[in-house]
């Protein structure tokens, strides 16, 4: 029996079916759980000397109430002293580490006006702010330069906060080919994340006449499929990433009368694969932490990234240099 000939009311469903699947189909994640080749072929050779073994990025989040984003966005976990101590816990390994550090915005700008309170009293602050854009060209000189036919890669860390978190979830999810030895992601958060930077993103765009990303990046505060359910994009570990480490906020916060308040805004959804598991991925839940003191580095909550990110770099000590074969 033909379609047509089918009744008119079971034709109707049969369209309307059709069209849930290809909207199901739509949905589906744009990437496995595998991790992307990165088709280098011959023999691998040393980094050059000077390069890093760890590239460190970080991302911070928005400004408080009431400033002008995203151009008033700084990189405030630089001043904080937050970056250095995930460093100093690398080099304490003998490694060494190179930052980069943006504000949540696309690209350069020049804030107005800067929060001393959120750069933390008596930190100075730059004057021109890096974005995504210019760690995303940190990463890319990084994968070309001291990863790609390396004998001893460089390791890739990604650091974020707030809405810092939708930006370093987006990088991983835009280069899959890079592998990410270690993401922390400080109490990520999306509210407003798309009404601040979605018109600069699509002027990017128009101004580039292409998509770099493969995926709508002002839409990196929309969600994945992960079986039946949909996380937002910064609640999922990508395939390239190997340890995530994850700090939500506390719901409530006690105050010293013995009643409590609340604490907004905060992460409320631990992390997950693509394939529904949490291979790799561990959380901590503060029970004292607000959204911002998570990533001020003496907080509880950095003390425990500090520890974990101290066990899972054990074995990331530089090789030792092969011995010198002995004189005749
Ligand atoms: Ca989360």
């Amino acid at each position: 029996m033909s379609f047509t000939r089918l009744p008119a009311l079971f034709r109707v469903l049969c369209a309307i079916f059709s069209c849930i699947l290809l909207a199901l189909t739509a949905c589906a994640p744009t990437q496995q759980n595998t991790v992307a080749p990165s088709g280098f072929i011959g023999d691998l050779t040393p980094r050059p000397e000077g390069s890093p073994g760890v590239l460190l990025l970080a991302f911070s989040g928005r400004c408080p109430p009431g400033c002008q984003v995203p151009n008033d966005n700084i990189d405030y976990l630089t001043p904080r002293g937050t970056v250095q101590a995930v460093a100093a816990v690398l080099e304490t390994r003998g490694l060494s580490v190179q930052i980069g550090a943006a504000a949540s915005h696309l690209g350069l700008h020049t804030p107005g006006t800067v929060s001393q309170a959120q750069a933390g009293a008596g930190n100075t602050v730059a004057a021109t702010q890096q974005g995504f854009v210019q760690l995303e060209e940190r990463l890319n000189q990084a994968k070309q330069q001291w990863v790609r036919g390396r004998s001893n890669p460089t390791r890739i860390v990604l650091l974020a906060h707030s809405h810092g978190v939708v930006w370093s979830h987006a990088l991983a999810r835009a280069h899959p080919e890079a592998q990410i030895a270690a993401m922390i992601d400080l109490d990520g958060v999306c509210d407003f994340w798309e009404t601040d930077h979605r018109q600069d993103i699509q002027a990017r765009l128009k101004a580039l006449g292409r998509n770099p990303w493969g995926f709508d990046l002002a839409d990196s505060c929309g969600s994945v499929r992960v079986g039946h359910i949909r996380y937002d994009v910064k609640d999922v570990v990508f395939p390239n990433v190997v340890n995530d480490l994850e700090v939500q906020s506390a719901r409530l916060l006690g105050r010293p009368d013995g009643s409590f308040m609340a604490n907004f805004p905060f992460d409320n959804l631990q992390n997950v694969r693509l394939d529904g598991s949490r291979t790799g991925i561990q959380t901590y839940r503060s029970a004292s932490d607000t959204h911002s003191s998570v990533s001020w580095p003496r907080s509880r909550a950095m003390a425990w990234v500090l520890d974990r990110l101290t066990e899972l770099s054990t074995d990331w000590t530089p090789a030792t240099p092969a011995p010198l074969p002995s004189a005749p």
